[in-house]
Order: structure tokens, then sequence, then C-alpha cells
């Protein structure tokens, strides 16, 4: 019997991929570069319906047509090299998947490029990490709809289910898919940062490791309901075996990035969207890695010395407000780059169904998330989620607390780029007059850039004889 399904690339990802595939019924073909992988992977699963090939040529043969052909190596040249190697043993109407963290460009050319040789290419996000691939990812693809459509039961049974559907749809042609696991990828950065900011208050305020890991479990039962919430109280709970101290406290704060949050930061620049939240996450990140530097500059850079003990009682429901809402404006900020991309490209997506299927197996599942469905689902042209009832109701009721929050931390030395960013744009987006004004003036000054006028009618651009400045 041919396999309903190859894999090629059995590091964890692939081979837990592979796993969960087989688990649902399908005979599945897998091979990998080095042999010895295959075999040993192989090898390992007795019993379960997988065939192991050490050419691609036997490989491609073991699978049934038109041949479904899931990619799961190295982002980058690899996933290149690994076509080249396909397109001579493939024959038209063939499938290829790019399972991998691939940039939405080369998406978009190998796309292209299979089409013009009679192959069919889908490129899919895959979030959830090793145990996501496993027992049930979010899955993002991209490509054409028609062949969405041959995939469709399987991606939809290996994914992972809430409330009975799939966490997967297909998002749109060619690097639709990709594109939206990139922007998923940079809102987890920015998701786990502004954990990271309640934490570094709750730090100073002297709250004790366990303290603080009962605060993320019980918001783990509430509003604020997510995985990173969840894994958040388990660290905190984390004992060092050696020295049975808290581990988090052991741990070197410098971060490292695999390089989504700065692609995320390039195409929003690109489109002029602002995602400060997102991009305040990424640079704390960049921050972090200057270690080296921060521990010379903290002997020499004066700032107050914190005092947030006096504050302890009512922190705690001050720094879920801020977080909250600031989480709300990272969502906003992402939504606003997938639509204004997706505007672009016509890629035709639904905000509301992809918000649905990032609520199981990926990093960021939450349970809010259900709430920027509800959004988009009543409004489809939604401009900003801020608006939307739901989520103005939430503002409204937490922003005194986020501001307080944001002050309290200002006052008191500690570094909040994230909250403070969100409540940034936050109060940007509410003003009906903003300080631009100043700006185009200025403009007009030294570069007669011209400027309208708020007593003459829009598109009327005037320009002012300003007085020479000498010196
Ligand atoms: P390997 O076991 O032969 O190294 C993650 O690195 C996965 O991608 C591994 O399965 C690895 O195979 C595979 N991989 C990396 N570069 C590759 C390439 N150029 N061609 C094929 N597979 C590659």
């Amino acid at each position: 019997k041919k396999s309903d399904f190859g894999l090629i690339g059995l590091a964890v990802m692939g081979q837990n991929l592979v796993l969960n595939v087989e688990s649902r019924g399908f005979q599945v073909s897998v091979y990998n570069r080095t042999p010895s992988v295959t075999d040993e992977f192989v090898a390992k699963h007795p019993g379960k319906k997988l065939v192991g090939c050490d050419t691609l040529e036997s490989f491609v043969q073991s699978l049934a047509k038109p041949r479904k052909i899931q990619i799961m190596v190295k982002a980058g040249a690899a996933v290149d090299q690994v076509i080249e190697q396909l397109i001579p043993l493939l024959e038209k109407d063939d499938i290829v998947i790019d399972g991998g963290n691939s940039l939405y460009t080369d998406t978009e050319r190998r796309d292209a490029y299979l089409t013009t040789k009679g192959l069919r290419f889908i490129g899919a996000g895959v979030s959830g990490g090793e145990e996501g691939a496993r027992k049930g990812p979010a899955i993002m693809p991209g490509g054409p709809a028609s062949t969405w459509e041959v995939m469709k039961p399987i991606f939809e049974s290996i994914s992972a289910h809430v409330d009975g559907q799939p966490c997967v749809i297909h998002i749109g042609p060619g690097g639709a898919g990709h594109y939206v696991k990139m922007i998923h990828n940079g809102i987890e950065y920015g998701d786990m940062q502004l954990i990271c900011e309640a934490y570094s208050l709750f730090k100073a305020a002297g709250f004790t490791s366990a303290e603080m890991a009962a605060i993320f479990n019980e918001w783990n039962e509430g509003e604020l309901q997510s995985y990173l919430i969840q894994i958040t109280g388990k660290a905190l709970e984390q004992k060092d075996p050696e020295t049975g101290k808290p581990l988090v406290e052991l741990i070197l704060d410098k971060a490292g990035q695999k390089g989504t949050g700065q692609w995320t930061q390039l195409n929003a620049a690109e489109n002029a969207v602002v995602i400060s939240t997102i991009n305040a996450a990424v640079e704390a990140r960049v921050l972090s890695s200057q270690k080296k530097q921060r521990v010379t500059a903290s002997t020499q850079l004066q700032g107050p010395t914190p005092a947030l003990d006096k504050v302890k009682a009512e922190l705690v429901a001050k720094v879920h407000d801020a977080l909250y809402a600031s989480k709300v404006i990272s969502y906003t900020q992402g939504f606003d780059l997938i639509k204004t991309m997706g505007e672009k490209k016509n890629w035709g997506l639904d905000f509301g169904g992809i918000a649905s299927i990032w609520r199981g197996g990926c990093i960021i599942r939450a349970r809010f998330l259900n709430r920027i469905t509800e959004a988009y689902r009543s409004e489809p042209q939604l401009a900003n989620l801020m608006l939307a009832p739901f989520f103005k109701d939430l503002l409204n009721r937490t922003q005194q607390n986020w501001r307080e929050v944001v002050a309290l931390a200002v006052t008191n030395g500690i570094p909040v780029p994230a909250f403070s960013a969100s409540l940034g744009y936050y109060d940007s987006y509410r003003s009906a007059r903003l300080s631009a004004n100043l700006l185009q003036a200025q403009r007009d000054f030294f570069g007669a850039h011209t400027y309208e006028r708020t007593d003459k009618p829009e598109g009327q651009w005037f320009h002012t004889d300003w007085p020479e400045v000498i010196g």
C-alpha cells in the first residue's frame, strides 16, 4: 500500500508531526538527509504505519498520487535544496508543503516557481512547538484554495481542536499562511514581554517567587487565562534542584531571538503600521542581550530607589489591568498589520478565523481570542480592534489602573517599555487633536511642505513666509 503522506526532515518537530499524522490513521513515509536518523526513528516506533526511506527516489515512489510531501527542514536555503531535489522526481499536481518557519516572501517565490513546474505548493505556518506538533498544533496554510481542499482532511485531523473546531483554516493564497504565522510570532513576543514587565513590578515590590506564582496561577483562572500565563506560574514555582532556590532567579537575564520578531518589525515599517508594543518587546530582548553594558551603566547612570513595597497590596489588581489593556493594544496593532497587508496583497483574510485558530495548539492560545473573533464576526471591516464594544469597555474600565502602573514604574525607575508603548498608542489614538500641527509648522518652516488649516476645507494647502532665522 502506498502512503497517504510523506515527510522530509526528521528533527524533533518533523518526528512529532509524523507521529501525529500517523496517529490519525494515515500511513506516513519518512525521509531524512542523514539516513541513520530515519532508520532509528522507524525502529523506535514498531507497529506504527511508518515507511522509512533511505533515498528520495524510494520515498517519492512510496507515496500515493497526488503525492503530499511536507518539508520540515531548517528555514532558508535547505528548503530550496530539498525542493530542487524533489522536482525531477515528482509528477504534475503533486503537492509540496513547507511546514517550517519560512519568510513569507520566500514562500511567494517558491509558490510561483513550483507552479511553473506544474506542481502545487502550500506554505504552512505550524505553531505549538514540539508538544503542539505531536498532539495538535495550530496550522496556518497558505496556497491555492483548490490545494487546501486536498490537504484539508489531513490538516484538520492533526491540528489542535477547541470547542470541536479544528485550529486550522485556509489563510489565503501564496505567502499568506507564513505571513500570518510571522505576525503570530510577533504577537507572541509582545505577550511574553508584557508578562515579564508585570513580573518586574512584583519583584520590585518585594513579592516572593511563590507569591508571584500564586498571582499568575490565579490570573490563569480569569480573563487573562492563557498558555503563557499558565507556564509563567509554573516556571515561578520551579525550584533549582541543587540549591533549592527559585530557578527563575538563577537564570541569566539575557534573551535570545531567532528573527521572526524582527521580520515583523521590518514588515510593519514597510507598511507604516504602528506596532509599538511588539517593537518594544523585540527591543527589550536586544537590550537584555547587552548585559555587560547594562552592568557597567548600572553603577554610573542614576535613577530613583524603588519604593514599591508601600503599594504592594493594591499592585496585583492594577498590574492585572495594565497587562490586560496592553495585551489588547498588542493584538490591536498585530491585527492592524495583518489587515493592512491582507488588503495590499488581496489575500481575502478572515480576521475572525485567524483569531479563532490561535485558540489552540499555539503559544499565544488564550481565552480572550474568542473576543477578537466575535469583534470581527460582528463587524468584518472593523478599522481598529479597540473600538469593538467588548474592547472599548475593557479599555475604559482598565485605563486608570494601567496609567497608575506606568506612572509607578516611571517614578520608581522600573523599565516597562511595552506597558508604556501600549499606553502611548492608546492615548495617541484617542486624541482628537495631536501635536502634529506644530510638526506641520516646522515642516513648512524649513521645507515649504505646506499645511492644511482647521478653519479651512480639507485639501486646501497653505504656506507661510516664516521669518528668517539667523545663525
Ligand atoms: P539532517 O539530520 O541530515 O541534518 C533540521 O536541521 C532538519 O533539517 C534535520 O532533519 C536535517 O537533516 C534537515 N536538513 C537541514 N539542512 C538540510 C538540507 N540542506 N537538505 C536536507 N535536509 C536538511
